[in-house]
């Protein structure tokens, strides 16, 4: 039998739940340029919860079959395409019993926080789907291969704003009233989006001891870009957010530059984050799949490349801007939020270090890049003008 590594470093085989998100797209794309063999898995949810808010993707998307056959000519190898939902645990068990992956990639999940927001109904439906679909993994893995690596994204938000260093590991020493004791390191969700990473990786660990399963549980800040090393053709982009529900802070920013709209920083405008691009974050993944822990092991990754508050950021897409030639605005909007605007944030950050990964690109000349990749989509981005002011309150 040979070694999982050496088995690894020759060909993986990866199934990623989620395949046509953003994330989701472009970790396929970096998988099979690699060599390694991806089957995916999509309900195509997030195509009709961003319509659901009157929007689309900045760059229009092909369909799954149009996937399918954009990989095999841009970048040969193998690709699968399956539209299905992981809610239904059979087509899970049968995917992993036929596919035989070597690690299952999870991000088959409800990303928005504004969008779980929204009332009981969006409430209820992120928590059922998020929760639901982590337990089905779980459970699917220990019954078939409990030997296949689960690589399930978390967020750098389930740790909230707290006071304190944020450790990059699952427990913590704590002192209560006197006695120490091991704890889950604390955490607090700013959404119920949030929340649901937060029981999710109660789950995680609470499976994974029982039926000794492997696992990466990654803590990921806010992700912007355009393109990764592979996106060389139109028709291999990925989806691409900016609406108040579906768009992350500096791409909403970017889109609100070509559009002349002023830049919304959210109330005082000090929410500091880790931000990554898109092609580190891939980068990142494709070292950690290419690196598994140990069997049995949960292992938690902060992922993250440069920490900035909302306000610096806007400050950079400005200028990024007007060196193109656009006239930017600033505008401090209301919070919809119910968040610190202004708090200490020191989050740890070495295990993707210590597995050589180094950020290539950084935000100052990555907007430049966004900018022009998206000045060319301006009409079709205007036809989408009205879901960028925020209008989800989160009481
Ligand atoms: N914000 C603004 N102006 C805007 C949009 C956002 O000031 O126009 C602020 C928000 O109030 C927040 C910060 O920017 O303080 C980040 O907001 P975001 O919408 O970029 O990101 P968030 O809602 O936190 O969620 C995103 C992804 C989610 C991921 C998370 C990582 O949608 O899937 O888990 O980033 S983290 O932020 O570290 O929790």
């Amino acid at each position: 039998k040979v070694d999982k590594t050496i088995r690894l470093l020759i060909k993986m085989r990866a199934v990623i739940l989620g395949v046509d998100g953003y994330l989701g797209w472009a970790l396929a794309l970096r998988l099979v340029a690699r060599g390694h063999e991806v089957l995916g898995i999509d309900n195509l949810s997030t195509r009709r919860f961003s319509n659901e808010v009157g929007a689309d993707s900045a760059f229009p998307l092909p369909s799954p079959e149009e996937r399918e056959r954009a990989v095999k000519k841009h970048l040969g190898g193998s690709f699968k395409f399956v539209v299905g939902d992981v809610r239904d645990k059979n087509l899970l068990d049968e995917t992993i019993r036929g596919f035989k992956p070597d690690v299952v990639v999870h991000f088959a999940e409800q990303r928005s926080a504004p969008y779980s927001m929204k009332d009981y109904e969006h409430a209820r439906y992120t928590l059922e789907n998020n929760i639901i679909t982590t337990l089905n993994l779980l459970y699917s893995v220990a019954e078939i291969d409990p030997s296949i690596h689960i690589l399930k994204m978390g967020t750098m938000g389930e740790y909230g704003t707290p006071n304190f260093d944020i450790p990059e590991s699952a427990f913590v020493e704590a002192v209560v009233n006197g006695k120490k004791d091991v704890i889950p390191t604390p955490k607090w969700g700013g959404s119920f989006y949030h929340w649901s990473k937060i029981f999710d990786t109660y789950l995680l660990l609470y499976k994974g001891r029982l039926s000794n399963l492997t696992i990466t549980d990654i803590m990921q800040g806010p992700v912007y870009g355009t393109r990764t090393e592979e996106i060389t053709d139109e028709s291999l982009r990925t989806r691409f957010d900016f609406d108040e529900t579906w768009g992350t802070v500096i791409n909403r920013y970017c889109v609100e530059a070509v559009l002349g709209l002023p830049l919304t920083p959210y109330g005082k405008g000090k929410q500091t984050r880790g931000f990554i691009s898109l092609e580190d974050s891939v980068e990142a993944l494709r070292i950690l799949l290419e690196n598994p822990p140990k069997q049995g092991e949960y292992r938690v990754v902060n992922q993250f490349a440069e920490i900035y508050n909302v306000t610096q950021l806007a400050h950079i897409v400005k200028e990024a801007a007007e060196q193109l030639g656009m006239r930017v605005d600033i505008t401090h909007v209301r919070n919809p939020r119910v968040e610190a605007e202004e708090h200490y944030y020191n989050p740890e950050i070495k295990v993707l270090p210590s597995l050589g990964f180094r950020p290539k690109k950084n935000i100052k000349e990555e907007t430049k890049v966004m900018l022009k990749d998206l000045l060319p989509y301006k009409n079709r981005l205007e036809r989408f003008k009205e879901a960028i002011m925020p209008k989800t309150h989160w009481k």
